[in-house]
């Protein structure tokens, strides 16, 4: 590895476009005259439907058209959303229920989409919507996590979609008979929505020959091959863009039928149209993150190593398989099962339920959240009920050699634990907690402190593209196939071409998000981005400068192999010409090469990285009004090498904050009719500027062995660490009162409750 990006903290250049509203979001480039779409939704949790009128509607003043799943399969559509399927540990194959695109015959979660209306004006489309004749016959709600109830789909009479394994359940078993402890604890991990900024939406239009649906998601190339699917047309009548997109965070990367119907209702009509969501809509329609419990267990030897792990969880799909739904909470899980840790046998068994409520899917981490969470809790549990320090029991049972190999098949190829977590320590001044907590109760208020040690799992799959183009006005633009939802791309991939080439910053343009432009990609999630388009954009880079330093050995006279490249200028033994890139791509162009004016690459990273790192949080609990306070927040990362330590600290801040939400405020709440309670901002709390402490950050690297730059992801890793360090802080509070059992969210209620000597509700 001859180069590495040089790039230290360098400020966003997005930012001046976003901070003075001159975002370009898909609400705000929607073409001029385009119709405006509403979605009539399913009121009801679960309903058989027994008319669906919606000819009034059609008449309705400025409407153009009315689509229903009738109409859809009319038009030769294929209206089944996509969605992976698992396969149970009996081998057969897990529920694969059919979702509609709009609902058929039954409704299933209140805010399903049944009509889609389109009108001049937003609001003849909301008059019409209320013309369409719905009528059902109610069924009872199942929205208890449990299977049983009335059953929402046939393929899974008794609402379980799936009852999943994996590790060696025999081998886990005999550690627990051999065991000198065992550890239990019932893990709570509370569904959030998860309310992105910008809300969901889109616009398409159609030019009698080809589609295209601009759409604020996570990447363009599945939208273009569901969407050529579903619309039975080539992929090259389809084109598929990303505008700027004000947060993801896993609920923008599946599809949703919004962007399909909107799509059709442009093909019927020959205009453009756009449709946006509204954010109780968006509550009700996105899909939702985490709502799982699980039963943890740890078997201990004498010395207090780990000799076996296992785990029972049941997790909630909602009403349908969603894209990603089911690899959630066991496959994705899977991935960091056993942590940090040096674990001989483990096994996991997971149970997927169908419920009436909105579809649970991808959330910040999909799955490692989950997964750390539950082990950090049932460590924090062993730690107490051993009489050991918290820090002391992850320092037995760290991982120590490497590359080691996890129960689950997982190759964590480097890591030094300790090291992170000592760094961690001194840095949170965990010595000086007894005398803060003793300052605290002082205060009348309870003091917590917890540890979470996180690890990650990120992938380098896709393969990834990239495309550079020398552009006549003497700049380049570099075109990518991963996609910012905000975490500044745009700045960090063109710095890092300016890095390795020598080009300047201020010339090289940046293009995402348009499946026109770039051959492939694979958009933005699983922590994947700059890992992925760094390592292609550096294999890119190393053919462009074997191909220009052929060609300028070519135009000096002198062998090919005396042309050498130092990231600024190209230099010849012989030769006092020493052209930058930009200056050779400009010989170049004069000499008629065009073949060296644009330069693509793919690349796939065969191998996973780990970023791990520890948090300490510090919480403050008044015992006067239940309100819990995080005081103090530290975190260490071991992410490997950096681009642009700014950029990562940024993710980090975003990802606690994040996991703070759902720790302190965030609660969904149906009614046992399945009616969503907590539809709005006045009902649902998100975390807000008060309730995010300052976090000191810092990093302990050890370069990942497994691509060119030894990076390891950093977009997620916030939220990973965040939840169990809340937790077990606020267990930490409570344990002296005797409370054994604290699940988020920490509420001023929950926490009251909790003081005055109540169980967990
Ligand atoms: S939850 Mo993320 O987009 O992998």
């Amino acid at each position: 590895m001859e180069k590495f990006g040089k790039s230290q903290s360098f400020k966003r250049s997005e930012d001046v476009r976003f901070l003075t509203g001159h975002g370009r979001y898909v609400d705000d480039i929607a073409p001029d005259g385009a119709l405006h779409a509403i979605l009539l939704r399913s009121p009801v949790a679960h309903a058989t439907i027994t008319t669906l009128d919606v000819s009034e509607a059609r008449e309705a003043p400025g409407v153009h058209l009315v689509l229903t799943v009738d109409d859809l399969l009319a038009a030769g559509m294929d209206v089944r959303m996509d969605g992976a399927v698992l396969t149970n540990r009996d081998g057969s194959k897990a529920a694969d229920p059919e979702r509609p695109m709009l609902a058929r015959g039954k409704l299933r979660h209140v805010g399903e989409p049944v009509a889609l209306v389109v009108a001049e004006t937003i609001d003849q489309a909301r008059d019409a919507a209320e013309l369409i004749e719905l009528d059902y016959d109610e069924l009872p709600a199942h929205v208890e996590l449990a299977p049983g109830g009335e059953t929402i789909h046939p393929e899974a009479p008794d609402n379980r979609a799936f009852d999943w394994g994996m590790g060696d359940e025999a081998a886990t078993a005999a550690a627990f008979e051999a065991a000198a402890r065992t550890v239990r604890l019932e893990v709570g991990d509370n569904r959030v929505i998860v309310n992105a900024m910008e809300g969901r939406g889109c616009y398409a239009e159609w030019d009698g020959a080809r589609i295209h649906v601009a759409f604020n998601g996570q990447g363009v190339w599945d939208m273009k091959s569901e969407l050529a699917h579903a619309m039975g047309l080539d992929e090259g009548a389809v084109r598929i863009t990303n505008p700027d997109v004000g947060g993801g965070f896993g609920m923008k990367a599946a599809s949703y039928p919004e962007y399909f119907c909107v799509a059709q209702a442009a093909r019927v009509l020959g205009r453009p149209v756009r449709w946006m969501s509204e954010r109780t809509e968006g509550m009700l329609s996105d899909h939702a993150g985490r709502d799982l419990v699980t039963m943890a267990e740890l078997a201990f030897d004498a010395d207090n190593r780990i000799t076996g792990y296992r785990i029972h969880t049941i997790c909630n799909l909602g009403a349908y398989n969603s894209g990603f739904g089911q690899p959630i909470q066991t496959q994705l899980f899977s991935k960091v099962l056993t942590g940090t840790y040096d674990i001989p046998a483990a096994c996991m068994r997971v149970e997927g339920i169908y419920t009436n409520t909105t579809q649970v899917d991808a959330y910040r981490g999909a799955g490692r959240p989950e997964a750390i969470y539950v082990l950090e809790r049932v460590m924090d549990r062993a730690a107490r009920e051993l009489g050991l320090d918290p820090s002391e029991l992850r320092r037995i049972n760290f991982i120590k050699d490497f590359p080691y190999t996890t129960p689950t098949g997982e190759t964590y190829d480097v890591g030094d634990f300790p090291r992170v977590l000592d760094h961690a320590i001194a840095d949170a001044d965990v010595a000086g907690f007894a005398a803060r907590r003793a300052e605290s109760e002082a205060q009348g208020k309870l003091r917590g402190l917890g540890l979470c040690f996180y690890i990650e799992s990120i992938l380098g799959d896709p393969a990834e593209d990239v495309k550079v183009a020398f552009t006549e006005d003497g700049g380049a633009t570099i075109y990518v196939g991963t996609q910012s939802n905000g975490q500044g791309h745009e700045t960090v991939f063109a710095k890092f071409l300016s890095d390795q080439t020598g080009i300047p910053f201020e010339k090289i343009g940046f293009v995402q998000g348009d499946s026109d432009l770039i051959a492939r990609g694979g958009g933005t999630g699983g922590s994947r981005s700059v890992t992925t388009q760094a390592n292609v954009t550096l294999a890119c880079v190393n053919q462009m400068v074997e191909g220009f330093s052929t060609f300028l050995a070519e135009e000096m006279g002198v062998d090919a192999g005396a042309v050498a490249f130092d990231d600024e200028r190209f230099r010849a033994e012989g030769s006092n010409l020493t052209p930058t890139m930009l200056e050779v791509a400009d010989m170049a162009r004069a000499k008629g090469r065009e073949d060296l004016l644009t330069w693509a690459a793919r690349d796939r990273i065969e191998a996973r990285s780990y970023p791990n790192g520890a948090h300490f949080a510090e919480v403050e609990i008044d015992r006067e009004t239940g309100v819990a306070e995080v005081v103090k927040y530290t975190v260490v990362d071991d992410f490997g090498n950096l681009i642009n330590p700014m950029l990562a600290e940024g993710q980090v801040h975003g990802g606690v904050a994040q996991g703070l939400g759902q720790a302190l405020c965030e609660r969904v709440v149906f009614d046992e009719d399945g009616q969503l309670l907590s539809a709005t901002f006045m009902d649902y709390a998100m975390p807000r500027a008060d309730d995010v402490p300052f976090i000191r950050f810092d990093v302990e690297p050890v370069p990942s062995t497994g691509n060119p730059m030894g990076m390891k992801g950093c977009g997620e890793a916030g939220t990973v660490g965040a939840l169990a360090a809340v937790s077990n802080a606020v267990q930490d509070a409570l344990w002296p009162l005797g409370v054994k059992q604290v699940d988020m969210p920490f509420t001023p209620m929950r926490l009251w409750n909790l003081m005055q000597g109540a169980p967990m509700a």
